[in-house]
């Protein structure tokens, strides 16, 4: 049994428009966690770098999602919204993460090959590391679950793999220290620093697909504006991008099961349940049947309502950045605090002198 004290973390990029995909795979579930639990939630600016290195936009990039959790409804007070490279702390445990983890796991994750794409010896160390800097965010608070979209699966898995070795190289280290915590990984009982984080993937849209090709998934980095809904659209933008979306000639079928080998109905589906916090099988007991010209005018109307406040108080909030950087100093201040008590342990128990 899990015997650390449960806390949330995540992150976002501020790496371009926040699509649907994010707001439903990542920071909806950000607001419904914090009701019950304490969160921390990173605009994780590091990570921009590892992609473009450049960016003249970084600090508009870095309010604009505050904005957007603030909009969607994140409490900063209660809990912590700050931007990454605030808390110095996650690139030094990313450093002593990049001697824990193997070249072999690294080699494995599909995100580096994607994005890395034909031009693998030309991409950054950075982006090939970025898992284990990911792995440091979480882990500098020794965070126990991770809400996140279905891409991010991997990543977590490594996450883990880098707390088992870490806790499995130190296991005498860590009895001595007195900062570790038994737990059961299986049947084995160890006595651990890091938890093993727990990803929160659930949802009728764990994986939002772009509206023109439902087997891709909906990414800032995607050419064609009309693939992704930005949180910044507006109601005639969003209409005009769902009407265009790419569907197949047949009705909605009645079972869940009937979307199989139809990825574009399964996707606006279920956007629809994400959405309207429905299952699949509710959508298509309410449409099933129908054809899209029916389905597409709900879908707009039930995507208008639910984005258009998001979007009416990110624009306010966008409005004051003296406010939005208010936020991030105090949440980057509270953050520090926290990250700092983790560093001095890890230090301690590798036996570095401070
Ligand atoms: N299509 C998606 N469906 C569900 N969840 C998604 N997320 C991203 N795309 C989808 C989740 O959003 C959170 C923040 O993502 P990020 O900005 O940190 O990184 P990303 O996954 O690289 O986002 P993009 O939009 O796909 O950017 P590019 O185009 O740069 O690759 C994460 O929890 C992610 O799972």
């Amino acid at each position: 049994m899990n015997t650390f004290k449960p806390l949330v973390f995540s992150g976002v990029q501020p790496t371009g428009n926040l699509h649907l995909g994010n707001y439903l795979g990542a920071i909806r579930k950000f607001v419904a966690l914090q009701e019950n639990n304490d969160c921390i939630y990173c605009v994780v600016d590091l990570h921009a770098l590892t992609a473009q290195l450049v960016h003249d936009d970084m600090a508009s990039q870095i309010r604009s999602i505050t904005a957007a959790f603030l909009a969607s409804g994140i409490d900063p007070k209660s809990h912590i919204v700050f931007n990454q490279s605030a808390v110095p702390q996650h690139a030094e445990l990313a450093w002593i993460f990049n001697c824990v983890a193997r070249i072999g796991w690294m080699n494995r994750m599909t995100q580096f090959k994607d994005k890395a794409g034909k031009d693998r010896e030309n991409a950054s160390l950075g982006l090939f590391a970025y898992p284990s800097l990911m792995a440091a965010d979480i882990l500098v608070y020794r965070a126990t679950h991770v809400p996140v979209g279905d891409d991010q699966k991997q990543h977590l898995e490594l996450a883990r793999d880098i707390a088992m070795k870490f806790n499995m190289d130190f296991m005498e280290k860590i009895r001595a220290s007195g900062y570790g915590v038994d737990i059961t990984v299986g049947e084995e009982p160890v006595h651990a620093y890091f938890p093993m984080v727990e990803p929160l993937i659930d949802g009728p849209a764990p994986r939002v697909m772009s509206l023109k090709d439902g087997t891709k998934k909906m990414s800032k980095s995607d050419p064609s504006d009309l693939s992704r809904i930005n949180l910044m659209d507006d109601a005639e933008t969003i209409a005009r991008k769902i009407r265009k979306a790419k569907t197949d000639p047949d009705a909605l079928p009645s079972e869940v099961d009937g979307l199989k080998g139809r990825p574009e109905a399964d996707n606006l589906v279920g956007i629809f349940a994400a959405l309207a916090d429905k299952t699949k099988a509710e959508v298509l007991g309410e449409f099933g049947g129908q054809q899209f010209s029916v389905f597409k005018p709900a879908l707009i109307e039930l995507a208008v309502d639910v984005l258009a406040p998001v979007n009416a108080e990110m624009r306010r909030l966008m409005a004051d950045p003296g406010h939005i950087d208010a936020v991030l100093r105090d949440g980057g201040q509270r953050a520090r605090e926290r990250a700092e008590k983790t560093m001095k342990e890890v230090r301690d128990i590798i036996g570095f002198v401070q």
